[in-house]
């Protein structure tokens, strides 16, 4: 089956009747895209819609933008995701998990797309949390390839009825720099696989959740058999879409996610809150300053 990087069908839709991206309230006939997407030449992504209004604020100030760009929720019309746009930057949120992150994928690369923006010259960033697999929690992982839950280096993605196997990439120079960043502003980081599972229970091995078809043993064998057999430093719920949408669309991606737990310890979420909230900034504070170097 092919596999297509761009749909051949989507031109003549946009010529015919436009094309409307449903889920962001805006469309070719209602919106001037070139003019608005135009310069994109970062997309920053992350779970919740208020970390990607912090990491636009952080942006904003770090890049010197100070005057005439107003940080606005430019998704605001489709209800359901939220879009903000610093310089050359956008930043949008994808919720959790694989489901709700292809929605947004699928209309992040058609914007690209009817913008007229350049794959070539596009990297997405996802600035996330994680569950770390012998890493000090509050560690950066910056990965350097992306597994799933059944430890297949291949996003399986259900098409029209069959199973369409994608690969997992990442930009393993941008994952190299990334870490020679962090070293350089004193940030904690490893480089390392990040597995993306589409349960936070029990695709994680957790012992928590409401349901339970496996014991201790087992989960300590699958977490050392990732970590040592498979060199997974992290586990959450989207690098493997991610890594694979965005190579099958042409364009670079990384992934940064600190972790709030070392899962070989435990389950549960427990460091205290005021903690947690400063480990979330890492990423973002890591990619601000990388985004800096790049652009300035
Ligand atoms: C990390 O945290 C979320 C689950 O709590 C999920 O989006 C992820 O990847
Ligand atoms: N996000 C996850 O998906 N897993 C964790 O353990 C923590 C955050």
């Amino acid at each position: 089956m092919p596999v297509h990087a761009t749909n051949p069908l989507l031109h003549a839709q946009v010529e015919n009747h436009g094309d409307f991206l449903y889920h962001f309230g805006m469309g070719t006939m209602t919106h001037d895209l070139p003019e608005m997407f135009g310069q994109i030449r970062f997309v920053l992504m992350g779970g919740s819609a208020s970390r990607m209004e912090k990491m636009a604020n952080l942006l904003h100030n770090e890049l010197g933008l100070k005057k005439g760009e107003e940080i606005v929720d430019l998704a605001k019309a489709g209800g359901r995701y939220s879009m903000y746009k610093v310089g050359q930057v956008l930043l949008v949120n994808h919720n959790i998990g694989a489901s709700t992150l292809s929605v947004v994928l699928h209309e992040i690369f058609k914007l690209l797309e009817h913008a007229g923006v350049d794959r070539s010259s596009v990297h997405v960033i996802r600035l996330g949390t994680s569950g770390g697999l012998g890493v000090e929690p509050g560690t950066v992982v910056i990965a350097n390839g992306a597994i799933d839950a059944l430890k297949r280096d291949h996003f399986h993605s259900a098409e029209c009825g069959k199973m369409v196997p994608i690969p997992c990439k990442l930009d393993l120079s941008a994952s190299a720099l990334l870490k020679t960043v962090a070293d350089e502003i004193g940030m904690p980081a490893v480089q390392g696989k990040t597995m993306g599972t589409d349960d936070f229970y029990l695709g994680q091995g957790r012992l928590d959740g409401a349901f339970l078809s496996y014991g201790l043993r087992d989960k300590m064998d699958f977490l050392k058999d990732v970590h040592d057999n498979y060199g997974v430093k992290n586990i959450e719920m989207e690098a493997h879409i991610l890594s694979a949408f965005t190579h099958r669309a042409g364009l670079k991606c990384s992934i940064v996610c600190v972790t709030l737990l070392d899962r070989l310890m435990g389950d549960q979420v427990t460091t205290p809150k005021a903690i947690l909230k400063e480990f979330e900034q890492r990423p973002l504070r890591l990619v601000a300053e990388f985004i800096r170097r790049a652009i300035n």
